[in-house]
């Protein structure tokens, strides 16, 4: 194995996430059909060819019987994934609960649950109680499966125990942790009843890392004003230990877009899509169906554009796709019906017997679907209210060689920091200004979007998902390396 700076990577690499990325539907007693399933971390980590990785996850599946375990884990393997098995109440407790409804609102600034405060106290305590025991019983099976000078790479926070837990099996384990959300002030951080343990089993990381400056310095002010620990330039300090925290922003495998764009089957797509919508100028949202996302906002702004704008109401639609998740999540079943009311109310009133202005779709399309449309669409709408990185735009950059479409970027998008110069920010809060953006990007020159697409082209040609990962592992080998030449002197 041999990586893009020409050292040598022989080493294995133990991907820990939530999620295989794989989603596995069983099919008999003993028998399984597996399918990758859509992502930010997978997109990302499907990009990286260099090393010799293996994934270790949940299945998304529950398997109470140890035949149907077995077969699966047999299933698995020929996909390099090891599972972790988590029984129907774990998952309920640890990842709808203190995941989803407790950290991942509160690294976006959406908050600590509101309603029934005293409820939410009381099943805190045991929601907290199922992360650290699933944490655990990720540990379990990394340690069974880890093997000497292994690098272990922790995902998300979905997992901030397990580098404590894997620490406590083998304290010389190279262990690293990304996060992939942003990580929040340290003023919305402290509002966290278990703020102080969730920020130790982290730093028991050799190397800790975020998408953003931003993100880091915020992690290092909570470690310094809630545990009282000194933060250096290179990360945080406690009794002469040093974890490292820096900033790694995730690309894409943009080669794979690019490549794409040329199959038979994108460009028939592309055919289509452009006689389809000849004469009117594309607009397009692709988002998981998520609060963060932003959608009742974007769709609320291309209404008030539409409302301003009278002569683009025939000339412009806007394709939503929104891929559903957490479908289970009532607060996640409340935002479809609204984002619902809304098309519907908008299609009704500016929509006519042959055209409306929103095409709605909530559904994820394959790869080459999704190719041909970032290459036919004129504008791209990412107005994310928060946004660990966003890869969408990343993934619309690298499928616009020919059109230079404009890219409308949410401020608190980790994305606004690599993309900016050749985006239109906008704060997607204020639905003015986001109108006004739309107006702005249907206007612009040839010769302005050429320049700003060729500045964000540069960006996502080369700042990879290989890149990204190639850093992330190098860095954590030199951090090691670095602290046991300390500790020697
Ligand atoms: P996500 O919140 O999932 O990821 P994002 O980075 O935009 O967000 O990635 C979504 C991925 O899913 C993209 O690759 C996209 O193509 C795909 N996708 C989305 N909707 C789809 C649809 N309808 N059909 C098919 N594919 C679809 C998390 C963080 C992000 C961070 C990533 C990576 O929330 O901020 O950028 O991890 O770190």
């Amino acid at each position: 194995w041999e990586g893009h700076n020409g050292r040598p990577i022989r080493q294995r690499l133990l991907v820990v996430a939530n999620r295989l990325p794989v989603s596995a539907v069983r099919r008999g007693e003993e028998s399984w059909s597996l399918e990758i399933s859509a992502g930010g971390l997978v997109s990302a980590l499907l990009g990286v060819k260099e090393f010799e990785a293996r994934w270790i996850g949940w299945a998304g599946v529950n398997v109470p019987d140890e035949a149907g375990q077995r077969a699966l884990t047999k299933a698995l393997a020929e996909k390099r994934c090891i599972p972790v098995f988590l029984d129907e109440e774990i998952v309920h407790q640890y990842y709808n609960g203190y995941c989803n409804n407790i950290l991942w609102p509160l690294f976006h600034y959406l908050g600590l649950p509101q309603e029934d405060r005293l409820a939410t106290t009381r099943s805190f305590q045991s929601q907290f109680a199922a992360y650290k025991k699933a944490n655990q019983m990720f540990a379990d099976v990394v340690n069974k499966h880890y093997e000497d000078g292994d690098v272990v790479w922790c995902h998300d926070y979905h997992l901030m125990f397990l580098p404590e837990c894997l620490k406590n099996y083998n304290r010389k384990m190279k262990v690293g942790w990304f996060l992939h959300t942003p990580f929040p002030s340290s003023e919305i951080h402290r509002t966290l009843p278990s703020r102080s343990e969730l920020l130790r089993a982290v730093l028991a990381a050799d190397l800790v890392g975020f998408h953003t400056y931003d993100y880091a310095r915020h992690f290092v002010s909570a470690c310094t004003r809630i545990l009282g620990f000194e933060g250096t330039p290179e990360g945080v300090e406690d009794q002469g230990r040093l974890t490292r925290v820096a900033a790694f922003p995730i690309g894409i495998d943009s080669d794979r877009f690019i490549r794409a764009l040329e199959t038979q089957d994108v460009q028939n797509n592309i055919k289509e899509l452009q006689d389809r919508f000849a004469g009117r100028k594309v607009m397009l949202g692709v988002d998981r169906l998520d609060m963060i996302k932003g959608i009742p906002q974007k769709i609320l702004a291309f209404e008030k554009f539409l409302e301003e704008n009278q002569h683009w109401r025939d000339k412009v639609v806007l394709l939503q796709i929104a891929v559903p998740t957490r479908t289970d999540v009532p607060e996640y079943q409340k935002l479809t019906s609204q984002v619902h009311e809304i098309v519907g109310r908008i299609n009704g009133r500016f929509g006519s017997l042959s055209a409306v202005p929103i095409h709605h779709l909530d559904r994820s399309l394959d790869f080459y679907a999704l190719c041909a449309l970032y290459a036919v669409t004129d504008v791209a709408l990412v107005t994310s209210l928060r946004d660990g990185m966003n890869l969408v735009s990343y993934e619309f950059v690298a499928c616009q060689e020919s059109k230079k479409g404009v890219l409308i970027l949410s401020e608190f998008a980790g994305a606004a920091q690599s993309l900016g110069a050749g985006a239109i920010l906008v704060n997607p809060w204020n639905i003015t200004e986001v109108a006004a953006s739309i107006k702005q990007a249907l206007n612009m020159s040839a010769e302005e979007r050429e320049k700003r697409h060729l500045h964000n082209f540069t960006h996502v040609t080369t700042h990879t998902a290989q890149e990204w990962a190639e850093t992330f592992v190098s860095e954590l080998n030199d951090t090691v390396i670095e602290a046991q030449q300390r500790v020697r002197k």
